[in-house]
């Protein structure tokens, strides 16, 4: 009796793991919307190559995720870049964009890896938070991690610039890699446009 509901307890933790409703698996964003001051989140798709996003190598900044509850037993960070210029870009001289985290324990800043986006367009670069540094981030991620990118460490000339900063713990779905406020595609504004001149012309007529 004692293993039967062992065994069911295990499958409805299993479907629960499935179905994403496991207690501990939290999705934290940080971008446009999160106010934090001295971040450059791009607030709309359109404006990810206008100042003061898109960014260049003596322009580095940072961010603070929120505290996490402990428990979960993965997390990874996903970075949403927009227009990572690395390796193939020719001979020499690609775009390096370092993302660390901080250590509090040893007041250090974690290399956790280089952006790999796409080139002229949205892409997230996952980083595995919790192994990383033998696992010295996790207190960190309990207590809000603290995030910075160092922009071109090859001090190249490319620009990049970040839509959002997503932490996922146990499997969780980061979601989307664009902007949050995304505008009318520019079909549906020629169209509105196109109607309301339309209207406006019947009115002069009659
Ligand atoms: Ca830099
Ligand atoms: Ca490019
Ligand atoms: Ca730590
Ligand atoms: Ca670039």
């Amino acid at each position: 009796m004692m293993k039967l509901s062992h065994t069911i307890a295990a499958a409805a933790f299993g479907l629960m793991a499935t179905a994403g409703m496991v207690s501990a698996a939290t999705v934290d964003t940080i971008d446009a919307t999160s106010g934090q001051a001295g971040t450059y989140f791009v607030p709309t798709l359109g404006q990810e190559t206008t100042s003061p996003y898109y960014r260049g190598a003596g322009e580095d900044w940072g961010w603070q995720h929120n505290a996490i509850a402990s428990g979960f037993t993965s997390a990874v960070l996903n970075i949403s870049a927009y227009d990572v210029d690395e390796s193939p870009c020719g001979t020499s001289n690609c775009e390096v964009d370092n993302i660390e985290a901080f250590d509090a324990a040893t007041n250090t800043w974690i290399l956790l890896g280089s952006l790999e986006g796409d080139n002229n367009a949205f892409s997230f670069t996952e980083f595995d938070i919790f192994a990383a540094a033998g696992g010295a981030l996790i207190d960190d991620i309990v207590a809000g991690l603290q995030v910075r990118m160092d922009i071109n460490v090859t001090n190249g000339g490319w620009l990049v610039s970040l839509a959002k900063s997503v932490i996922s713990t146990d499997g969780s779905n980061p979601g989307n890699p664009n902007p949050g406020q995304v505008p009318l595609p520019a079909g549906g504004l020629l169209l509105i446009s196109a109607l309301g001149g339309a209207a406006f012309l019947r009115r002069k007529k009659s």
